[in-house]
């Protein structure tokens, strides 16, 4: 475990502002039916409030269902990193199976997360595993917490969901919506995702300068301003500053692009079709982290954070459509420079 493995990890613990507005909504709910029966123990309403990042789907499921169950609401199977995680997941425990994001199937006998195939930075199996009894090669939790390698198609359980926001940030620097982490130190304009029909109804797009410690030979690149525009208008964000307007030159206080101003930080949205884009940038760490609601963009997106449908796999789309490996990120990265805009 290399201590920059582990400080990767942090990075999905950031405290969402969504989960509040969720907690809320469910507090408010759990509040009413307390009213309405006052017979709710006080002590029942308090291990209810406590957050956590997981969701379960009880279901009798196979790994793959049930990656496809998170995936449903927007989740992806969840990825066990210490000992707190092990401590909260082991709450979710019902039945004898509980499957997590982490597999061999892409290389026997190399666990991996399932996402973007990232290294684990944790281990908790349970005495004699993996064994890869039969040749099993997805895992899922025992009621203390344990892992145990479990065949992926014919083993039946829940499935134990954890949330990931597509972001720009540090190292690995990008993941794109269905969770593939990657590292492309670009600088200058890049479209960070965008509507991929003919005539994009939206376009998000992002300045990347160099850190300072970046080196000739190492260019370490942040995110410093972005370009929201939908339709025909804008915002666009330096540091702090919002200026927004219409792409026909005119300003205005866009009405297409809301946005909320907190301490240091900038959140915006906009909704199309059944979708809401939410843009939530931390000026203070050069985070920038967006995730939707709604399907009718699944699989529509293109740009820097990938085509949004589901697969990790293939999330290096060129502009011309073609899907590149893995291992092509600098062709992939800079097929998304936006070669019109000048950068000093
Ligand atoms: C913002 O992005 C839009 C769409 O890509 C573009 O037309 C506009 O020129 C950009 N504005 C600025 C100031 O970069
Ligand atoms: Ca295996
Ligand atoms: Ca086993
Ligand atoms: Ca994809």
């Amino acid at each position: 475990m290399s201590p920059t493995k582990l400080a990767n990890s942090y990075r999905i613990f950031l405290p969402k502002s969504k989960y509040c507005e969720e907690m809320m909504l469910r507090l408010l709910v759990i509040l009413a039916v307390a009213g309405a029966t006052l017979a709710s123990p006080k002590e029942r309403l308090v291990k209810k409030q406590a957050a956590s990042k997981y969701k379960v789907i009880r279901g009798s499921m196979n790994w793959r269902e049930a990656q496809t169950a998170c995936e449903d609401i927007g989740y992806s199977l969840a990825e066990i990193r210490s000992k707190e995680d092990t401590y909260e997941a082991k709450q979710f425990h019902d039945e004898d199976i509980l499957w997590i994001g982490i597999t061999d199937i892409s290389h026997e006998g190399t666990f991996t997360y399932w996402r973007g195939d990232a290294a684990l930075t944790y281990l908790n199996w349970a005495p004699g595993e993996p064994n890869n009894l039969d040749d099993e090669d997805c895992v899922h939790l025992w009621a203390d917490g344990t892992w145990n390698d479990h065949d992926c198609v014919t083993t039946k359980g829940d499935a134990l969901c954890e949330h990931f926001d597509a972001d720009i940030h540090g190292d690995p620097h990008m993941t794109t919506f269905d969770g593939h982490a990657y590292t492309f130190q670009g600088t200058c304009w890049y479209t960070m995702f965008k509507d991929c029909s003919p005539n994009p109804g939206f376009e998000v797009t992002t300045k990347f300068e160099p850190r300072e410690d970046s080196t000739p030979e190492q260019v370490r690149t942040r995110i410093v301003s972005f370009n929201v525009t939908v339709g025909d208008q804008y915002a666009i964000v330096d540091g702090l500053d919002i200026v927004t307007g219409r792409t026909h030159g005119q300003l205005t206080a866009a009405k297409a692009i809301h946005i909320e101003e907190e301490e240091k930080k900038i959140r915006l949205h906009f909704s199309l079709k059944d979708t809401t884009f939410t843009l939530d940038w931390t000026l203070r760490k050069h985070i920038l982290s967006a995730s939707f609601t709604g399907s009718d963009y699944h699989g529509k997106l293109c740009g820097l954070m990938g085509n949004a449908d589901g697969d990790p796999l293939n999330d290096f789309q060129k502009p011309d459509g073609s899907v590149l490996n893995h291992v092509d990120v600098a062709d992939f990265g800079d097929s998304w420079k936006i070669k019109s805009k000048k950068c000093d």
